[in-house]
């Protein structure tokens, strides 16, 4: 087995670092429609409904499946979704580069933190690896690129979360065991690849995903929280936070620690 003290933190994107989804991505895929002349649109109701699946191409055809089966498809219809995949990519990262979406409290100082603690930092997630990028670029700026050893995003495994398999790939190009790990998710879809990958997990939850079922993780909060912000412990133990407003680096290592 490997070292059991808390090495590095995992950390997922979509609703984690930013709040992305509602005025986001899905903003990014109506945009998209919209140029290609569809009259799909994706209101914030529905698109709740769509986050069942991971993946916006995955998210695309699972809309035609259940949402839409009256569209007549195009027979390559992967090139199809590919290609609006690809302009509502484009839409995205332009609304990033707007600054349309910040990042969420206490996320900036947290990274902070576990860098100045000489913590290892990863990204695992669904997304499309330009995203990522656009998110940090425009929110911390281009050097918070290089604060991440491994970007794990997109395509690059083939069985998106739940799978636990972008959790495996980044683990392994880190040469850790999870049991070094703590990772940070939102959803039910984000603690199902966390947990299938061994790791222990800490849930700040969104509108989308408040209802989700968490009882895996290790302390669920609202936010991460920021000194004059605090958080607040939705479940878990209370006392993890140990009297601080936010979740420090302190309160990550005790947490690590507990069986
Ligand atoms: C995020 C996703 C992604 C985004 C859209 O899930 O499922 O598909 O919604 O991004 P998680 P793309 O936070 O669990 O990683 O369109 O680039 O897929
Ligand atoms: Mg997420």
């Amino acid at each position: 087995m490997g070292d059991h003290k808390l090495q590095a933190l995992l950390f997922d994107v979509d609703g984690t670092l930013a709040d992305t989804e509602r005025d986001g991505h899905r903003v990014a895929f109506n945009m998209a429609f919209r140029d290609a002349g569809l009259d799909w649109d994706w209101d914030a109701a529905l698109y709740g409904k769509l986050l069942a699946v991971t993946g916006g191409k995955e998210r695309i055809r699972f809309y035609l499946e259940h949402y839409n089966q009256d569209f007549q498809a195009p027979p390559a219809l992967d090139d199809f979704i590919a290609a609006l995949h690809q302009a509502k990519t484009n839409h995205y990262t332009a609304l990033l580069a707007a600054g349309s979406i910040p990042l969420r409290p206490g996320v900036e100082r947290l990274l902070q933190e576990a860098r100045e603690a000489g913590l290892r930092l990863a990204i695992a997630t669904t997304t499309t690896p330009a995203n990522v990028e656009a998110l940090l670029v425009h929110t911390v700026g281009i050097e918070s690129l290089d604060w991440f050893e491994v970007i794990a995003a997109g395509d690059i495994v083939p069985a998106k979360k739940p799978a636990p398999d972008i959790y495996f790939y980044a683990l392994e190009k880190m040469g850790l065991e999870p049991a070094a790990c703590l990772a940070f998710e939102d959803s039910s879809n984000g603690i199902r690849a966390t947990r299938g990958a061994d790791l222990k997990t800490i849930i700040t939850v969104n509108d989308y995903t408040r209802e989700d079922d968490f009882s895996e993780a290790a302390l669920v909060l609202d936010t991460f929280g920021e000194p004059d912000a605090p958080c607040h412990v939705l479940s878990g133990d209370a006392k993890a936070l140990n009297g601080s407003a936010c979740l420090d680096v302190k309160t990550l290592r005790r947490l690590h620690e507990d069986a």
